[in-house]
């Protein structure tokens, strides 16, 4: 399912290498994820390559995703002995939280130092989840390059963030769980996969299915249904005929309709959704 980079297994076992390398030249790893799908947005084997590293969990675009579940999310991290913080990094907001924390890691790091060394970190996290837009609103630069494909890597440089605190400046780019479907799906959903590969009607047939269960109400709000219909391909065509979607003798354009459901869930047009629920 996951065909934007091509993660085959030599790609997969360098990628590793790589990461290893670099973690052992930082003291902190920030793992960023999608706060829309904190299971599915994170890498399978992240716990192994990180070890007993300390961690932050950054559960990114906070602000598309539901408050409520934010929180849930935040609580089973933190049980499970990480640090997290929700942030949303097109606003900025949860940046001054995070500067706190990284700034307490340090003052903890140099506690009994007698020449204080630089608190030095590196981000990490699948494609898409906002590696780069963090990066960018640390630095406060236009530095790091935004948008779903892997940066190019340069020699290593370290990206001063001011207060003894360093960030390496090429993330680290993880392959998702791709063996698993709905986590495709759920990627796609939220448009960590390239949508020219994906039928678009198929996939929002796929989402309704899932907002039908978990967020009813906003979806019969947003296209104003009075009732869902008994399948999802029914509810798709009633949104299709409130729209006006419809093609020359009268049958319903899917594919419109598609996209403009598919939009209007990732630009949390349709309400603020989170897709996994904590279990
Ligand atoms: N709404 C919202 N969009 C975000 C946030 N962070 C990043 N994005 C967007 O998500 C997309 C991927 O971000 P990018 O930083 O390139 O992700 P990367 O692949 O992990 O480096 C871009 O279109 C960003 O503008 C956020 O907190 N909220
Ligand atoms: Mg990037």
């Amino acid at each position: 399912m996951i065909e934007n980079i091509n993660w085959y297994p030599g790609h997969m076992k360098k990628t590793r290498e790589l990461i290893q390398e670099n973690l052992k030249m930082v003291d902190l790893v920030v793992e960023v994820i999608d706060a829309r799908i904190p299971s599915s947005s994170r890498n399978p084997i992240i716990d192994q390559l990180v070890g007993a590293k300390k961690r932050i969990i950054v559960l990114n675009k906070s602000d598309l995703a539901d408050e409520e579940e934010n929180k849930a999310w935040a609580e089973l991290f933190k049980k499970q002995g990480n640090l997290v913080l929700a942030m949303n990094c097109m606003s900025g907001s949860g940046a001054n939280q995070l500067i706190r924390m990284l700034t307490n890691i340090r003052d903890e790091k140099n506690k009994d130092a007698a020449r204080k060394k630089p608190l030095r970190m590196m981000i990490v996290g699948v494609p898409n989840v906002g590696k780069s837009s963090l990066i960018n609103r640390l630095t406060g630069k236009k530095s790091a390059k935004t948008g779903n494909k892997p940066g190019v890597t340069r020699g290593k440089q370290w990206l001063n963030l001011g207060n003894d605190m360093q960030l390496l400046d090429t993330p680290g780019i993880l392959w998702p769980k791709f063996e698993d479907p709905n986590v495709g799906l759920n990627l796609a959903f939220c448009g960590a996969i390239k949508d020219e590969i994906l039928d678009i009607a198929t996939l929002c047939l796929e989402l309704i299915k899932v907002l039908q269960v978990r967020y009813p109400q906003l979806l019969m709000e947003r296209y104003k249904l009075t009732e869902l219909g008994e399948t999802a391909l029914e509810t798709m065509e009633l949104i299709a005929k409130k729209r006006g979607f419809i093609l020359s003798g009268g049958r319903i354009d899917y594919e419109r309709t598609g996209k403009t459901v598919i939009d209007e869930f990732r630009s949390a047009t349709i309400g603020s959704i989170t897709l996994e629920p904590v279990e």
